[in-house]
């Protein structure tokens, strides 16, 4: 009998990390890693196996298939957004290709298993375009509907993929005489900018403010390269995963859509280096702007409506911007920092 195990991709990255951690705490002990690099120590102790490689290899995948009955995939791995403009076919090729390979999988799986098999998807603020700071502006906090006019690679990828995790799960050959409706059990959240204490981001264009923050606790100088008052959503780590955990354990009649917002806080860069200032007076944090990347982050809304993932599957978060730093951040960080 094969085993049965829950596949994570990107198994090595920020919220891999986070996730392994989450589900570890809560005793699931049949996590299949998937990176491409080797993964260090705390994945490795906290995971049944991880495979180094790439998820265009079909033949990996292929030997995953046959190998494991998989109940459940959260496919976390990409390139980010800053990364994704550099090489804009090889992120479309990572981004897209392999989400459709693990799509694919998933569909493969539940088919031979009869039931459904969950899916994860983390999609971005990125799938939002906006052509100007005044159109910025007036758009204030718009919903899962609105905007959606990416400006990025990146951005495009992630509002794709939504559509076909939409496809496996609802339409998928629609024209064959099995039907395959609800077998991949497809849910996205549209994640914020992400604060880790643990890691950094590495790639992304929302990067500026963890970095601001894990800079002034080193004690290292650091420019932004943002201007002070650019102005996206934020959360912490630890409210992204339990925000995964929640969307994940809802029951599928509760959910009204396939792709969630959520967001805890959105401070400008500014007013984020101000609060990091209340723990660390002394932070050499300066502006040296990026016109590219704040024309990137100027692209994206100053906040979302995350109302309907509060209706339907009960998300609020834990921190808001006060908490984030005293309950998380900073006792986190020093700690991590102090140890090292
Ligand atoms: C990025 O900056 O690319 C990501 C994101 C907002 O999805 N952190």
């Amino acid at each position: 009998m094969r085993k049965s195990v829950v596949l994570i991709t990107g198994v090595n990255g920020e919220i891999g990390h986070g996730l392994v951690r989450a589900l570890a705490r809560k005793g699931v002990d049949n996590i299949i890693g998937i990176d491409l690099k080797g993964v260090d120590d705390f994945i490795q102790e906290r995971t049944q196996d991880c495979l180094v490689g790439n998820i265009l290899d079909r033949n990996l995948l292929e030997r995953l298939n046959a190998q494991y009955e998989i109940e459940a995939i959260y496919h976390m791995a990409a390139l980010l957004s800053t990364r994704a403009e550099f090489s804009p076919v090889i992120a479309h090729e990572v981004n897209v290709d392999g989400t459709l390979n693990l799509l694919d999988l998933a569909m493969e799986q539940a088919q031979s298993r009869g039931k459904p098999v969950k899916f994860f998807f983390p999609s971005s603020i990125a799938v939002y375009g906006l052509s100007s700071l005044e159109e910025k502006s007036s758009a204030g906090a718009p919903g899962e509907d609105d905007h959606r006019h990416p400006q990025t690679m990146y951005g495009c990828n992630k509002l794709y993929c939504e559509n076909l995790g939409n496809y496996y799960g609802h339409y998928f050959k629609r024209l064959s005489a099995k039907d395959s409706g609800g077998l991949v059990d497809f849910r996205a959240i549209r994640f914020p900018g992400i604060i880790s204490a643990h890691t950094l981001p590495a790639g992304g264009t929302s990067d500026f403010a963890p970095e601001i923050l894990h800079a002034a606790a080193k004690g290292e100088q650091y420019s932004c390269f943002v201007r002070e008052d650019a102005r996206i959503p934020f959360m912490t780590m630890a409210d992204a995963i339990h925000a995964i955990q929640l969307l994940m354990a809802a029951p599928q009649k509760a959910l009204s859509q396939g792709v969630y917002n959520v967001r805890a806080f959105n401070p400008s860069a500014g007013e984020f280096l101000e609060k990091v200032r209340e723990y660390y007076p002394d932070a050499k944090i300066d502006f040296v702007i990026n016109d590219n990347r704040q024309s990137i982050i100027d692209s994206w809304p100053e906040d979302i409506d995350d109302n309907k993932a509060r209706q339907d599957w009960g998300w609020a978060e834990v921190h808001d911007l006060e908490k984030a730093f005293s309950e998380y951040l900073i006792p986190e960080i020093r700690s991590r920092y102090e140890q090292s």
